[in-house]
Order: C-alpha cells, then sequence, then structure tokens
C-alpha cells in the first residue's frame, strides 16, 4: 500500500479531541450508564481520534425521563413563543461564532472537505436555526365558521390550536452530521418540543460541540438531550420507546422500515428522509459546459454520500458520448485527498464499512457489464478514499442503477425522447429528487411535473435553502424537512367549539 496522505489535525482540535465525549442528559455531560465507549475514527486514516460514550437504553430512558419533564413541566412549555425564538436564534449566532472549529470537526470526523464544510454545513446550519427562530412566533390556529345540522339556531364559536407533538426522539446520519442536527432541532424547537437526539455512531464530534453551544444559548435543561451510541441499541431504544411522541429518522430505507415497526408500540408518529437513486437528466438543447459541471457536482459533492446525488445520469443519445466524456475527464482530474488541504476536492468516504460498500458496488457494476470511463477502484493508500467514477453502458437492470451506492459513482444511460425517459426515470422505488438540464423551459416544467420525486432542480442541482421543503416521494420518506412544511411533523391540531 501506498504512504499515507498529507493531513494534519488542527491544534485547535487537540483538547476537544482528547477531552472525554460524554451524553448530554437534562444539561449535563454524564458517562453512559454501563461506562462503556466507542472509538470514533479519522476516515482519512483509519485512526482512532476520541472516545464517546456509548449510550443504550438505560441513557435513553434518562434522556427521555428529562425531555419529558422539560416538557410536562417546563421551562420550555411556558416561556413565550418569542423567548424561544430568541434562544434559538441564538444557537445560530453561535455557530457562526465557531464556524472554524465546528467546520474542522466535521472534516476530522467525517472527511468531507474543509471550505465545504464551512461554506455548506455550517453555513446552513447557522441559517437553518434562524429561519425556524423565526417560525416560532408564527404558528397559528385558524377560525372556523360551522353549520351544525343538528344544532339549528345554535351559535358557536370554533377555533384550532397548534399544540408541539411533545417529546421527540431525532436519528440522524452522517454525511452531513452538524446539518442534520440542524435539520431536526430548529422545527422541533420552534413549535415547542424537546428533544432526545442521537447522532450516527461515525460522526459524534460535531453534534456533541453543538450540544455545548445549546447549553451557552441559554436553552433550559432536559430540553435538548444527546445520546451517542449504535443503532441497535440506542437509536432503536429511541424508536420504540412508550414516552417518546414522535420519531424522526433520516438514514437507510431498511432501517426507516425498522423505526415505523418500533414505532408502532404506542403508535408515534414518524418521519423518514430515506435513500434515494434520483435521475438527472441531460437533453441535447442544453447548455453542455453548465450540464456537465453541475452533473459531475451532483454527484461527486460530498464523496456522493448524498441522499439526494444525482447518481442516475440521463443523457439524450446525440451528446451521451460527449456529456459522458466530459464528466470522465472532471472526474480524473479532481483532487482527492485529505479534507484539511485547501486544494482538495473530495475527501475519503465516512467509514471503513461505507469504503467496502461502494468498493463492492464498483466490482458488482463491472460485473454486470458498465464500464467505467473514469475511476472505478479504490485508492491505494490508507483511509477510506475511492476513485470519483463514471459508469458507462449502465442499464435498468443493473445493481448499480438500482440501489443507493452513497457514494462517489454515476451510472450514465443514453435516452431518445420524453416518454422513454419518464418511463427509465420514474422506474426506482425511490423518490427523492431529479435534475433537468434543458434550455427549453416548457420542456423543463413538463418533466418537473412527470418526474416522481420531492425536489426536482433546473439547470442547477444540490441547492438547498432552509426555506426549501426536501422530502421523498415513495419509499424516499415520509413528510417534509426545512420551510414551513417541516414545523407540521411537530404539531398536533387541537379543535375547540364554544357555544355562544
Ligand atoms: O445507515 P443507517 P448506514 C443510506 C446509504 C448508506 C446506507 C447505510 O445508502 O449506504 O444507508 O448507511 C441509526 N434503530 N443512507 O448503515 O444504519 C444509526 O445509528 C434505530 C442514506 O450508516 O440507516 C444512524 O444514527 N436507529 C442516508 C442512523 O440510523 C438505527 C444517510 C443511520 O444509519 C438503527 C445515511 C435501528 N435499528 C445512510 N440502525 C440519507 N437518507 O441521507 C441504525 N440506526
Amino acid at each position: 500500500m501506498s504512504a499515507a496522505i498529507e493531513h494534519s489535525i488542527p491544534k485547535s482540535l487537540h483538547s476537544f479531541l482528547a477531552s472525554p465525549k460524554q451524553l448530554l442528559i437534562d444539561g449535563k455531560w454524564v458517562d453512559a450508564v454501563s461506562g462503556k465507549t466507542f472509538d470514533v475514527f479519522d476516515p482519512a486514516t483509519d485512526q482512532v481520534i476520541a472516545q464517546a460514550a456509548e449510550g443504550d437504553a438505560a441513557d435513553v430512558d434518562l434522556a427521555v425521563a428529562a425531555a419529558r419533564r422539560a416538557f410536562d413541566l417546563g421551562p420550555w412549555s411556558k416561556l413565550t413563543a418569542s423567548d424561544r425564538g430568541r434562544l434559538i436564534w441564538k444557537i445560530g449566532d453561535l455557530i457562526e461564532a465557531n464556524a472554524d472549529e465546528l467546520a474542522q470537526l466535521e472534516t476530522i470526523d467525517n472527511g468531507k472537505p474543509l471550505g465545504v464544510a464551512k461554506a455548506a454545513d455550517v453555513a446552513l446550519a447557522a441559517d437553518m436555526f434562524r429561519y425556524m427562530a423565526g417560525w416560532a412566533t408564527k404558528i397559528e390556529g385558524n377560525t372556523i365558521p360551522l353549520n351544525v345540522p343538528y344544532a339549528p339556531g345554535s351559535q358557536f364559536h370554533a377555533f384550532t390550536l397548534k399544540e408541539p407533538v411533545g417529546v421527540v426522539g431525532q436519528i440522524i446520519p452522517w454525511n452531513f452530521p452538524l446539518l442534520m442536527a440542524a435539520w431536526k432541532l430548529g422545527p422541533a424547537l420552534a413549535t415547542g418540543c424537546t428533544v432526545v437526539l442521537k447522532p450516527a455512531e461515525q460522526t459524534p464530534l460535531s453534534a456533541l460541540r453543538l450540544g455545548e453551544l445549546i447549553l451557552e444559548a441559554g436553552i433550559p435543561s432536559g430540553v435538548v438531550n444527546i445520546v451517542t451510541g449504535f443503532g441497535e441499541t440506542a437509536g432503536a431504544a429511541i424508536a420504540s420507546h412508550p414516552d417518546v411522541d414522535k420519531v424522526a429518522f433520516t438514514g437507510s430505507t431498511e432501517v426507516g422500515k425498522l423505526i415505523i415497526n418500533a414505532a408502532t408500540g404506542n403508535l408515534k408518529k414518524v418521519t423518514l428522509e430515506l435513500g434515494g437513486k434520483s435521475p438527472n437528466v441531460v437533453y441535447d438543447d442544453a447548455d453542455l459546459g453548465m450540464a456537465i459541471a453541475g452533473a459531475a457536482d451532483a454527484i461527486f459533492f460530498n464523496q456522493g454520500q448524498v441522499c439526494s446525488a444525482g447518481s442516475r445520469l440521463f443523457v439524450q443519445k446525440g451528446i451521451y458520448d460527449d456529456v459522458v466524456a466530459g464528466i470522465s475527464e472532471i472526474a480524473k482530474n479532481m483532487k482527492v485527498g485529505s479534507g484539511f488541504d485547501a486544494t482538495t476536492q473530495m475527501g475519503p468516504l465516512v467509514s471503513r464499512e461505507q469504503f467496502k460498500r461502494v468498493t463492492g458496488y464498483l466490482q458488482a457494476g463491472i460485473a454486470e457489464g458498465a464500464e467505467a470511463s473514469a475511476g472505478g477502484a479504490a485508492l491505494d493508500r490508507p483511509g477510506y478514499f475511492v476513485q470519483p467514477t463514471v459508469l458507462k453502458h449502465a442499464s435498468e437492470n443493473m445493481s448499480v442503477v438500482r440501489e443507493e451506492i452513497f457514494g462517489p459513482v454515476v451510472a450514465a444511460m443514453p435516452f431518445g425522447d420524453d416518454s422513454e425517459l419518464i418511463g427509465k426515470a420514474n422506474n426506482s422505488s425511490y423518490g427523492l429528487a431529479a435534475g433537468i438540464w434543458t434550455r427549453d423551459i416548457s420542456k423543463a416544467h413538463r418533466l418537473a411535473k412527470s418526474v416522481k420525486a420531492g425536489t426536482v432542480w433546473i439547470n442547477c442541482y444540490s441547492i438547498f435553502d432552509a426555506a426549501l421543503p426536501f422530502g421523498g416521494y415513495k419509499q424516499s420518506g415520509w413528510g417534509r424537512e426545512m420551510g414551513h412544511a417541516a414545523l407540521e411533523n411537530y404539531l398536533q391540531t387541537k379543535s375547540v367549539c364554544v357555544k355562544l
């Protein structure tokens, strides 16, 4: 194996990494009841960089009890919406004030390039809290005119109240560790819920730093509890806990189905943001320079570990070879390396497990008849690095076209006309996102209506904003995150009827 890449951890992180990483329960940092810890790895070197407390069912019980007290007795439920909003806004300010450190934690823990972590993950996380802070004061019911046929002549004053759903369990993945915490916590806090958050075991660090900032912002004890640990233990305990009113999950479709089953005990509300296999469509009238660069970014951004990645590339026949050649050229020239190197465009995958999964798909794709016009293998160095890969001669029945790879691997397929395209684009159990590249805006709008996906990007890709709802059709999930749509996940509607 060749030598390791140049990779030095910023000195400023040393003391944070060296200190014990505990659980946040009822406003205090505590060890797991079992006393157990687990190793946290640097994906660029495969070295252990920290130890985190391994929470399980016993810790989840304590965290849920704290969240229940903070919800039922207050102070969270007793604060005015305005005070709640002010505290949530402060979390956004503190994220911004600590942006460098948070970005470094994302890079060391997840592997992503530092510049991306700062400009995307950290900036979007701060924005999410601020956006949701504004909603805290704008959660309103309606007044409703009644006409009750069996109460002629009676008058009623009827209205709805919007109330927080209660104690919420939130289980998040490792691809955008801080941002996924923000997507989940923002609407829960804005609506007045209290939370038990479980970060992914691969990437617990930035959520723990966020926990410190949440306390610094003045969020009362018990409102946000953070339990690090594994999915099968801590995660499953949250999903099945009888005193959790709702569970919000982002991760694999497979585990999403387990969450639904676990939640049936007390019929807790469930929202899910799951996998994807999103079609990205390039028509022959597109601005090809823009489309090629955009299609490369749609799959290689975040090492391809994006649920909405443009992983199925459909290119109109006449330009198929040119587009595949263009993206392959970008892939071959990408600088893959340490996220701390300012010239790096793509970092390592997040974990050894993910590395095995992605390289397994590369082998399967080639065995099934696809051809790598760029990449196609792991990089011969320590750490979890794979080459950005373009697979041509892909077809609909191949595993690399049907299944989510969650790595920097795009499968390219030609299409003739719209009817062929729509059938192929919608031939997936997923329905998270789609991309369309064309100069014909009517054609773009027609396709946007026909494609079964929760988000459609036209002449752009991976554009996320706290105000823009995001979520899946079909097996890509239930419910929407971001935008005011996200608030509904955390609210109950109560009808009140008064006889006058
Ligand atoms: O996901 P898991 P993994 C997809 C992607 C990836 C695959 C596997 O295709 O290759 O999933 O990744 C917690 N009860 N996505 O194995 O297991 C777990 O601890 C409760 C898409 O990492 O779904 C973590 O916090 N919780 C995706 C979270 O679920 C459980 C992002 C996600 O882990 C649990 C990540 C259980 N039984 C992966 N088992 C997206 N939609 O963005 C695990 N967890």
